[in-house]
């Protein structure tokens, strides 16, 4: 049961993907110039990338034709690599923190035979002797390629902000404190198909979230540009990310709930398109 189960969250992912290049094909889109930040490894710490490795998240526990999804390091996507030397926990020594790209890897059923999937960014932190991997979104997000360290908690060690996408539109932020004890700790993650901004915003650490309005839209970008805010606000007191209702345009909506709309909207779309076919 278990296994279905996992299926059926693959599915899931597969559906996600195919309502976003829906989404993305309904009108023009027109790109934004990628301001890339190139930041090489060197050959010394490069070494230290794991080839195959397995992600422990919803992504990396997927089960196909009985087996756990396997990434590997791709090289090719080198141009997205990020390097950089931070201090991220209470130590004096610069840790390491490396953005690369792995890709999925599964057996057919069939012929047992290893077949390529998605890519992935992938997040590695490496602190002396300890590593550590987090799996973001598909791909690093070219017009925020680059990660941001900042000291939000002013304990005086950086936090880290990591941006990532999934297709034309799917944007995701997500922001961790590092502790050698614990690892990585979520502090923030989000997504959307719609706009997302962080920024410091009268010296508060401010995260913008415009989700598409499906009710007014009349197609994905439409509904894009008439977006419903949502904003996060760090709070100092209580060291998190607090919604802030009086500066948002609408009651918080969940990822989940943004997807949903997504599907209805595009299962809406494609009922009307063969309810016109069929009556011509
Ligand atoms: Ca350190
Ligand atoms: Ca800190």
């Amino acid at each position: 049961m278990k296994y279905v189960r996992l299926s059926l969250d693959y599915c899931k992912l597969l559906r996600f993907l195919l309502v976003l290049i829906l989404c993305s094909s309904c009108c023009n889109h027109k790109d934004r110039i990628p301001q890339k930040e190139i930041s090489p490894i060197p050959e010394v710490f490069r070494k230290f990338i794991p080839e195959r490795f397995y992600i422990d998240d919803d992504w990396g526990r997927t089960i196909v034709n009985g087996e756990r999804v396997i990434f590997e390091y791709d090289p090719s996507w080198k141009e997205y690599e990020l390097f950089y030397r931070k201090n991220i926990d209470k130590d004096p020594q610069l840790e390491v923190i490396i953005q690369f790209i792995a890709v999925e890897k599964w057996k057919s059923k069939e012929k047992q035979e290893e077949k390529y999937g998605m890519t992935r960014a992938i997040a590695f932190i490496i602190d002396n002797d300890k590593k550590y991997l987090l799996g973001l979104s598909q791909y690093p997000d070219d017009n925020r390629h680059r990660i941001d360290f900042l000291d939000l908690d002013n304990d005086g060690d950086l936090e880290m902000v990591f941006y990532s996408r999934s297709g034309m539109h799917y944007k995701e932020i997500g922001i961790y404190d590092y502790k050698p004890q614990k690892g990585l700790i979520e502090l923030f993650k989000n997504g959307t198909c719609g706009r997302l901004d962080f920024n410091i915003e009268k010296g508060t650490p401010t995260i913008r979230i415009c989700r598409p309005d499906f009710n007014r839209g009349t197609c994905m970008v439409d509904a894009v540009q008439k977006c419903r805010t949502n904003i996060y606000q760090w709070d100092k007191n209580k060291n998190k990310f607090l919604f802030n209702p009086s500066l948002s345009t609408m009651r918080e909506i969940t990822f989940d709930e943004e997807f949903q709309e997504a599907a209805d909207f595009i299962d809406e779309k494609i009922d009307e398109f063969l309810k016109n076919k069929s009556s011509k």
